[in-house]
């Protein structure tokens, strides 16, 4: 019998919530997922669908050389975390990688062999990780772009995996516009519900209508400023469209404050304003966020 894309081993390095998210929907395809554990233990993990229903999924640990694989790690560990994976990829394996904030295409590219696919997703999904649970909590959408030619080459098997994974997957050649209206998403929504320690939800209420107009309104003209084309009205529409559809989450930096994790301000934040310097633009919405996060 011919092979099936399902027989396709999928390894998903991070177990943070989006990387489980995937696992356990690529697990529910019918996909065989295994996880890049510190611990050389199975886990068991209860997922929550968005639909109230319950499952148990269960993974192995990887096995290398690693075949397939999503990389979901915070953004400032994607690079030691590629290094370390790096000896243990097939010589033909496809990475996808995913994390808020800009990533540095090029230097991604970077990671991969001659015939090594590598691929940016950025996903708009919700999902809060429990002890010893998943529960997806926000209906999002994924962009998908291959970085070099070895992943266009594998562009079937790859984007099938990923609707089941981070569904429904627009597949783009440029990720740019995406990563800048995820940008605007993770600038207001990250900050202000770890600021005010509340649900994305809870953002829509009218007290917090004026940062957010000004926050988005600084990120527009920084987009502007780089050559990207960001209009305010659709941007200021999709960031409260995020906020509604994943009302019931807590954003990843509200989760990772609270746990007393670090933040991934540099990525979103810290970017804006790194990259606005460059302009001599000033942002002062995102400013007077890095100060107060940053102190944290
Ligand atoms: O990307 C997210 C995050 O929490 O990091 C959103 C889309 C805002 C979902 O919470």
């Amino acid at each position: 019998m011919a092979p099936t894309q399902q027989n396709l081993a999928w390894s998903v390095v991070g177990q943070g919530a989006i990387g489980l998210l995937a696992a356990c929907r690529l697990q529910l395809h019918g996909y065989a997922v295994s996880l890049w554990l510190r611990e050389p233990a199975p886990l068991s993990v209860i997922f929550n669908t968005l639909e109230h229903q319950q499952y148990s999924c269960y993974f192995l640990p990887t096995i290398a050389p690693i075949q397939h694989s999503v990389v979901a790690v915070k953004a400032y560990a994607v690079a030691s975390c590629l290094a370390q994976l790096k000896p243990y990829l097939a010589h033909h394996a496809q990475l996808i990688i995913s994390h808020n904030g800009m990533p540095d295409l090029d230097s991604l590219r970077q990671f991969a062999g001659v015939d090594q696919g590598i691929w940016f997703l950025s996903t708009s999904h919700g999902a809060l990780r429990k002890k010893g649970a998943i529960e997806h909590t926000g209906e999002g959408q994924s962009s998908l772009c291959p970085l070099n030619h070895a992943a266009v080459k594998a562009t079937p098997a790859v984007l099938d995996a990923m609707q089941a994974a981070l569904g429904p997957v627009t597949l783009t050649e440029n990720i740019m516009p995406a990563l800048w209206r995820k940008l605007a998403v993770n600038a207001v929504i990250n900050p202000l519900t770890t600021l005010f320690n509340c649900r994305n939800g809870a953002l829509v209420e009218p007290q917090y209508a004026s940062t957010i107009q000004r926050i988005i309104a600084e990120v527009c003209e920084l987009a502007n400023a780089e050559g990207m084309a960001l209009p305010y009205d659709s941007t200021l529409q999709h960031v409260y469209h995020v906020m509604q559809a994943t009302a019931n989450n807590y954003s990843s930096m509200q989760q990772d404050h609270a746990q007393g994790r670090p933040l991934e301000l540099a990525a979103i934040t810290g970017f804006i304003l790194k990259t606005a310097a460059k302009h001599q633009l000033a942002m002062p919405e995102n400013q007077a966020i890095w100060q107060t996060l940053s102190a944290d």
